[in-house]
């Protein structure tokens, strides 16, 4: 029996303000797992990596799934997680086991151990979540509901080929838009991201109606600094291709992924994004969901984590 849904955003390992969160929407622990009398919770995924929690979280979202109190769709780090995991036919792993991926991964890694049984068995329970949940009257998906891609990939199954697919196959592709979203280049232009990373591509405002060019599409962190140091300041108005994903007819759509700052607020009435970056400071945000066909704020509900000494250091 279910009055509607509780979608959850990415949590990235950090479970005192998940237990927080789904106290305060009324979920009550029993019988191993957390459950609410008339309602179930919607995870988009990115529960690992970064946060100091990451074995608890996982042990409050699998007990979820596994009691039929909530549903979880695949973020990009479980994906990625499952393809470190992986051995590639001919040496190596489907995710490269570089200095800069192992970074962004080493707290899973650490906290459940490398290589263990306990390791194994996370990436095995991996492996049967899906790529998106079509719930009726709400989507739910990691980064971008693009039917282009959901077509390429044939269904929210994950399967080996997914895993194994190498960069510029359709099926790597239809991966990256589903879970980590459209990308636009740039132009020529050059910023460094969070980790000083080059990049010459920029997330595409696929929710965003008026997003029609370079200036008003391309995601760009606020403060970013250019590849030659100085100042990005603004992208051309030049138009972004015809073909990009663009946020589809019908029920509304909810996601997470794009660290979002300040808020929380809905995109607008069909969609909505419930990463409010928990991970570097902000709220873990729920949008209740009870059958309505147009999103409003007021459905969000938002627990701030403590601030922690990492966050006051970096502000
Ligand atoms: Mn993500």
């Amino acid at each position: 029996m279910t009055d509607g849904y509780d979608v959850i955003g990415d949590i990235h390992g950090h479970a005192e303000v998940l237990e927080r969160l789904l106290g305060q929407l009324g979920y009550r622990e029993t019988d191993g797992a957390f459950r609410h009398p008339v309602r179930q919770a919607v995870f988009v995924g990115d529960l690992v990596d970064r946060g100091p929690g990451q074995r608890r979280v996982l042990e409050v979202v699998r007990s979820m799934v596994e009691a039929g109190t909530a549903q979880m769709t695949l973020g990009n780090h479980e994906f990625n997680a499952v393809a470190w995991a992986t051995p590639r036919a001919g040496g190596g792993h489907c995710r490269v086991h570089s200095e800069k991926n192992r970074a962004q991964h080493a707290a899973f890694l650490e906290q459940v151990g490398e290589d263990s049984e306990d390791h194994r068995g996370w990436i095995d329970w991996f492996r049967t979540l899906p790529l998106w949940l079509d719930l009726g009257g709400l989507r739910v998906v990691h980064a971008c509901w693009d039917p282009a891609s959901m077509a390429v990939l044939g269904g929210p199954t994950l399967t080996e080929d997914m895993v194994t697919s190498e960069k510029g196959s359709d099926l790597y592709e239809a991966i990256e838009i589903v879970l980590k979203g459209p990308e636009i280049h740039l132009g020529g232009r050059c910023y460094l991201d969070k980790g000083g990373h080059e990049r010459r591509n920029a997330r595409f405002r696929w929710w965003d109606p008026d997003a029609t060019n370079l200036a008003n599409g391309a995601e760009i962190p606020s403060g970013s600094v250019a590849c030659d140091g100085g100042p990005f300041g603004e992208l051309p108005e030049t138009p972004v291709p015809p073909d990009l994903p663009r946020a589809p007819d019908g029920p509304p759509v909810l996601y997470g992924h794009y660290w979002r700052r300040g808020g929380p607020s809905v995109d607008g009435p069909k969609s909505a994004c419930l990463d409010w970056s928990v991970a570097s400071g902000g709220p873990l945000v729920a949008y209740r969901w009870s059958g309505e066909d147009e999103l409003t704020d007021e459905n969000l509900v938002a627990v701030t984590a403590p601030v922690s000494r990492d966050d006051v250091r970096r502000l």
